[in-house]
C-alpha cells in the first residue's frame, strides 16, 4: 500500500517506537498509523500518511500492548489466611489435611456464580491492564466439574466484553483431583476427555487445553489422553511441565506441537531439544518460583542456546504466585533467572502472543497487526524490566481506541 493512498483513523506522532519484531525493533522519533482497528503504517514521521486524528505523544515510547500469557486469574476467595499460618509455623500437610491449599480455592470458586466470579476477578484484571496489557491468558481448573468450569470459563469471556482485554481461554480440567474421584484418577480424566472439553468446545468457550503434570497432578499417561481428545476437537494444547520434578512433559507437549510448556524449573536438555524442534514457547513463571522459595532455576541459557522462545507471565493464582504486575515478572526474570531485558520484553509481547497461537494478530508493531498498544513515560525500553514496582503506564490502545491508564480505571 503506498502511503499516499492511507487515509488513518488516528495517527500517533513525536513518538519512539519498540516495535518488537526484531529484537526491540528501535524506531525513534516514528509515528504509527492506525485503520480500522489495525496498524495501517509505521516508520519516520516526515513520511506519515494523512489521518483524521492526530495524538502527539510527547516522546513517550510505544510498544505492543503486553500480553499475559498464564494466569489463573478467575477465582474465589484468597489464600493469605493459610500463607500466614505457614510462616507462623504451620506445615503444608497440615494446611492440606484441613482442607486447605488448592481444594479451597475450588471450594470458594464452585460457590460464585458467572457475575461473582467477574466481580472477584475484576480489580486483579485492572491492575494488569493498567501496566498496559492488552491481552490475558485466562485458565479454568478451580471448577474441577462441568458445570462451575464452564462459569469459569463465561467469566473469562465476560472479562474480555466488559474491559478493553483481549481474553484467551484455557480448559484446565485436569489441574488437580477434585474430591467426588478420590482415588479414581483415571475416571476423572474420562469425564474430562469425554464430557466436560467437547461440550464446553462446542459451546466455543475453549481457546487451548491445559493439564498439570506432576507427581500432585496428573501422570505423563492421564496428560496424554487430555491431548488426545484436545486433538480429535482441532484445539491447541500447552502444559504445566517439570515444575517441582522431571515428568517428561515438556517431550510429550511438543510431540503434540504444543503451544507452550509452562514453568520448566526441572526442564531436562532432552526436553530442551523437543521443545526446540516443535517451536513449542517456554513460558517462563518467576512469581510462583518466588512465591515458593524455589531455587533451582529454568535452564534459561540452555533455552536461549536451542533457540527456544521465551515468555514471561504473571502465573496469577491464589496459591503460588498472587501476582497480578507483569512488569514485576520481567523484573524477576531478569534477576533471578538472567533474562535481558529485551528477551523480558520479548516475552511479554512476540513470544506472549506465540505462546497463545496469537503471533498473526498481536505482539509486535507491524503493518495488519490488532492496534493493541501501549504508551510508556520511559528513557528506554529496558526501564520496563528495570523498576521494581514503578508503572510508567501512561495510556494503552486496545484495537485502536485510545485509553489514558488513570482515567478509564477510575470510571470502570
Ligand atoms: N501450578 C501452580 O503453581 C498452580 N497450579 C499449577 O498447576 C497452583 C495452584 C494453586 O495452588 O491454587
Ligand atoms: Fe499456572
Amino acid at each position: 500500500m503506498s502511503e499516499a493512498a492511507v487515509t488513518a483513523d488516528l495517527l500517533f506522532t513525536n513518538v519512539h517506537l519498540a516495535t518488537m519484531a526484531d529484537g526491540y525493533g528501535e524506531l525513534r522519533d516514528g509515528a504509527l498509523a492506525v485503520k480500522d482497528g489495525r496498524i495501517a503504517w509505521l516508520g519516520p514521521r516526515a513520511r506519515a500518511p494523512r489521518a483524521a486524528a492526530e495524538h502527539d505523544c510527547g516522546g513517550a515510547w510505544m510498544t505492543p500492548g503486553l500480553v499475559d500469557c498464564h494466569t489463573h486469574i478467575v477465582h474465589g476467595g484468597n489464600r493469605s489466611n493459610e500463607w500466614e499460618a505457614r510462616l507462623n509455623g504451620a506445615s503444608y500437610e497440615d494446611i492440606a489435611r484441613q482442607g486447605g491449599g488448592i481444594m479451597s480455592t475450588v471450594r470458594a470458586t464452585r460457590e460464585l456464580g458467572v457475575e461473582a466470579l467477574v466481580a472477584a476477578s475484576l480489580p486483579r484484571v485492572k491492575a494488569l491492564l493498567a501496566e498496559g496489557v492488552t491481552t490475558i491468558e485466562i485458565k479454568s481448573g478451580y471448577g474441577l466439574a462441568w458445570a462451575a468450569e464452564e462459569r469459569m470459563l463465561r467469566a473469562a469471556r465476560a472479562i474480555g466484553e466488559q474491559l478493553p482485554v483481549r481474553v484467551a481461554t484455557t480448559f484446565l480440567g485436569a489441574h488437580a483431583l477434585p474430591p467426588e474421584f478420590a482415588g479414581r484418577a483415571d475416571d476423572y480424566v474420562t469425564e474430562v476427555c469425554e464430557r466436560m472439553l467437547p461440550a464446553l468446545a462446542q459451546q466455543g468457550l475453549v481457546d487451548a487445553v491445559d493439564a498439570f503434570c506432576e507427581r500432585i497432578g496428573f501422570s505423563n499417561a492421564q496428560t496424554e489422553r487430555v491431548f488426545a481428545a484436545a486433538r480429535r476437537l482441532g484445539l491447541p494444547v500447552k502444559l504445566h511441565a517439570e515444575q517441582l520434578s522431571d515428568q517428561g512433559g515438556a517431550e510429550l507437549v511438543a510431540r503434540y506441537k504444543g503451544l507452550s510448556a509452562d514453568h520448566l524449573e526441572y526442564l531436562s536438555p532432552q526436553g530442551v531439544a523437543a521443545m526446540a524442534r516443535a517451536g513449542t514457547v517456554a513460558v517462563l513463571l518467576p512469581g510462583a518460583y518466588y512465591f515458593l522459595r524455589e531455587t533451582t532455576p529454568p535452564p534459561v541459557a540452555l533455552l536461549r542456546e536451542a533457540g527456544v522462545a521465551m515468555a514471561v507471565a504473571t502465573d496469577c493464582n491464589p496459591g503460588t504466585s498472587p501476582m497480578t504486575s507483569i512488569l514485576l515478572a520481567m523484573n524477576m526474570a531478569c534477576t533471578l533467572w538472567r533474562l535481558t531485558p529485551q528477551e523480558a520484553l520479548l516475552g511479554t509481547t512476540l513470544h506472549a502472543a506465540r505462546a497463545l497461537g496469537l503471533h498473526g494478530e498481536i505482539g509486535t508493531l507491524e503493518v495488519g497487526r490488532r492496534a493493541d498498544l501501549a504508551l510508556w513515560d520511559i528513557a528506554r525500553p529496558a526501564d520496563l524490566a528495570y523498576a521494581i514496582g514503578f508503572n510508567p503506564c501512561r495510556a494503552v490502545v486496545k484495537d485502536g481506541i485510545l485509553r489514558s491508564v488513570g482515567v478509564w480505571l477510575q470510571h470502570t
